[in-house]
């Protein structure tokens, strides 16, 4: 009864969203009433089934989302400093932003990728791109910190990038512009004979997830767009698109689109691995940063690196292939069983499925269309599993469901299409509003992926919600893929232009957060692990404040001493060893921001006082009934003023322990009041 319901209440939307493009808000509001919207309905106080991690786009950041509610659960700061809880500004975290250009506040964050064991998602770590100024993130979803970047040398857009191997052996990582290799001054229309581009592979430490650019193979200078690595029977291969064969470097939405097909690149990593060992590999010098934040410590350690190691197809046969694929090529997807590769041709009728077991054959047959720069160009048809015919206009990405349909997004025509990947015939196609990018289904790149959910992720969002300037919402659309035919359940707004997203059942997650932190674990240089060893130490014009805070007072909160050109450090440890009990610091006059301390961790805020004066100091993280009172007064006296450095929360306390304790057992009582 309640499909029949549902199935006509989207055949009726479908009428009214073909009726008007212009304004169909409201109607499609009216249609998605009742049972669909209860799909997506989790209760306060539910949980939902699955995280969903957006990435960003230009914002730089990682969104983390609940499904199917679509409620905003959490900004992860990656590539952008972020003022709500000090990222970047903090003495700690700074470092996390060095590269070979020096401090980068900001990324265009494109392709989130989590971790895999087995060609499954193991909830470990999650792994993002910064395109501009080209760098990998790595997030630990224990904490749901960024905890390490690693900037890749020599390339230009890393758009193509982080793909993760089915064990999470490595991130592969393609160049989106070619450029010169090295860097060197010539004119650009020397393009054909000086530019090249890199393919990266960054492995992952299995224990601890550190990244290391493992090597690179250097590649005639096309655009290098996305890419996947082949799972099962195709473990050890990756496919990469590419556009811009012709290798303009102008104008390229005419110029890059002359030739009737571009190529697909082909890579035998394990051969390259096999390759490296022989050393075939030459070594260049360059320059690039890996920020890496220590465990024990919490500090972001920065370290350049000055040396790679470059693979050359010309002297690594049987390495890299080429394959023809239709007309401006953007996603490449393989699907569950590792057996088909889904070409996606933006400006081709048609959608390309080649076969791992036929590029296999074409191989071994050398059955080849010449070369390009000596990579061999394996036969179009002979690589070719089928072709969807007309599916839509302007196919970008593909996922699947593991029963054996995929689903591709349509930025023309708008729309999510599903159809057979053995038999190629179209399923089902439903409109999206407007211009899907990527979509998501929870594990959909893997081998098991959750079939249940679609997230369709658009770019032009224009009647969907409420104007907020011009710059209007981006649109998420989650669809219900459980039955025949998809549903159109939700419709939730995302920050930023989030590019792609996985999603992973929460599960997977959820039970490996740190819930209690250990105040003895904390190895922090300037930590302060309890509140009769907080103190105040000049040396010069730098002051050293060992403060902590534990609800509701921040220690020492009387400071007086300080003057006019004194560079002040506070280092606050939070005592609390609770999750969920986090203190921030803000002080007047500050010029960097808040700081928002975890429980057991210390962070350290930069003070630079410009004139004399009282000035106070809180607590910005509402953290118990008597937060309000989390406060106290810097004092500050002119340059060579003779006031002598003195703090104190209360002298009493300091010299006396037991009076200390019974302070902070009735504090806490106060702060548990109403928590
Ligand atoms: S791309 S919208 Cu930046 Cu992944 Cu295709
Ligand atoms: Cu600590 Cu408010």
């Amino acid at each position: 009864m309640k499909t029949h319901y549902l199935n006509y209440v989207a055949g009726l939307s479908l009428i009214f969203l073909m009726a008007s493009c212009g304004n169909q808000g409201s109607e499609t509001s009216q249609v998605l009433g009742g049972s669909a919207a209860e799909q997506a309905y989790v209760a306060p106080g539910e949980y939902d089934e699955f995280y969903a991690f957006m990435s960003g786009g230009y914002s730089g950041q990682i969104t983390a989302y609940g499904l199917p509610s679509g409620r905003l659960l959490k900004e992860i700061p990656v590539f952008s400093k972020y003022p709500e809880n000090g990222y970047g500004y903090s003495e700690e975290t700074k470092a996390m932003f060095n590269t070979s250009y020096g401090e980068v506040p900001w990324d265009d964050s494109h392709h989130i990728e989590l971790s895999q064991k087995d060609g499954e998602f193991d909830g470990r770590w999650l792994f993002v791109n910064g395109n501009n100024t080209p760098r990998i993130a790595r997030v630990d979803l224990k904490t749901f910190e960024t905890v390490e970047i690693l900037e890749i040398p020599d390339v230009a857009g890393l758009h193509c990038a982080p793909f993760i191997t089915e064990n999470s052996e490595y991130l592969v990582s393609g160049t989106r512009f070619s450029v010169p290799i090295p860097q060197k001054d010539v004119p650009i229309d020397t393009y054909k004979k000086n530019f090249k581009g890199l393919i990266n592979y960054v492995s992952v430490d299995p224990e601890h997830g550190h990244m290391e650019l493992a090597f690179q193979i250097e590649m005639p200078g096309f655009n290098y767009d996305l890419a996947r690595n082949g799972k099962g029977k195709s473990h050890g291969w990756s496919f990469l698109t590419t556009y811009n064969s012709e290798q303009e470097h102008s104008l390229l939405e005419v110029n890059a689109s002359q030739k009737d097909k571009d190529l697909m690149a082909v890579i035998n990593w394990k051969k390259a691995e096999q390759y490296m060992k022989e050393g075939k590999f030459t070594e260049r010098q360059t320059s690039y940063f890996h920020n890496l934040m220590n465990e024990e410590t919490s500090i972001v350690e920065s370290e350049e690196k000055t040396l790679t190691k470059i693979l050359d197809p010309k002297n690594c046969p049987d390495m890299v292939y080429f394959i023809p694929v239709p007309k401006s090529p953007h996603g490449c997807d393989v699907d569950p069983t590792g057996e088909y590769i889904v070409g996606n041709g933006k400006l081709s009728a048609d959608m390309s499925v080649y076969s791992f077991d036929k590029i296999m054959k074409a191989i071994e047959e050398k059955n080849f269309d010449g070369n390009f720069d000596g990579i061999p160009i394996i036969n179009y048809e002979a690589a070719l599993d089928g072709i969807v015919k007309k599916p839509g206009l302007g196919p970008l990405h593909t996922e699947f469901d593991g029963r054996g349909n995929a689903y591709t997004t349509f930025f023309i025509s708008s729309e999510v299409v599903k159809w057979d990947v053995e038999s190629k015939e179209i399923l089902d196609r439903q409109p999206t509003f407007y211009s899907p990018g990527h979509l998501v289904i929870p594990g959909g790149e893997t081998k098991k992926p959750d079939g249940k959910y679609l997230v369709a992720m658009n770019k032009i969002t224009k009647d969907r919600y409420l104007p907020t300037g011009p710059e209007l919402a981006h649109s998420a659309q989650l669809f219900d893929i459980s039955g025949d035919k998809m549903k159109l359940i939700l419709d939730f707004p995302t920050k930023g232009e989030p590019h792609y997203a996985q999603a992973i059942s929460a599960d997977k997650i959820q039970p490996n957060s740190v819930k209690f932190y250990d105040i003895e674990q904390n190895k922090h240089p300037h930590a302060t692990l309890g509140e009769s060893k907080t103190r105040v130490e000049r040396d010069g014009d730098e002051v050293h404040v060992y403060m902590t805070a534990i609800r509701s007072h921040l220690a020492p909160d009387n400071i007086e001493g300080f003057k006019v050109g004194d560079k002040v450090y506070f280092h606050l440890t939070n005592l609390e060893q609770d999750w969920d009990v986090p203190h921030g610091f803000a002080i007047q006059g500050a010029t960097n921001a808040e700081l928002l301390v975890m429980p057991g961790q210390t962070r350290t805020l930069l003070w630079e006082p410009k004139k004399p004066g009282v000035f106070a100091f809180y607590c910005t993280d509402f953290c118990s009934a008597l937060h309000q009172e989390m406060s106290g007064y810097a004092r500050v006296s002119p340059k060579g003023s003779d006031v002598p450095i003195k703090w104190g929360l209360n002298e009493k306390l300091r010299e006396n322990e037991q009076a200390a304790h019974d302070f902070y057992e009735k504090a806490k009582q106060n702060a548990n009041i109403g928590k």
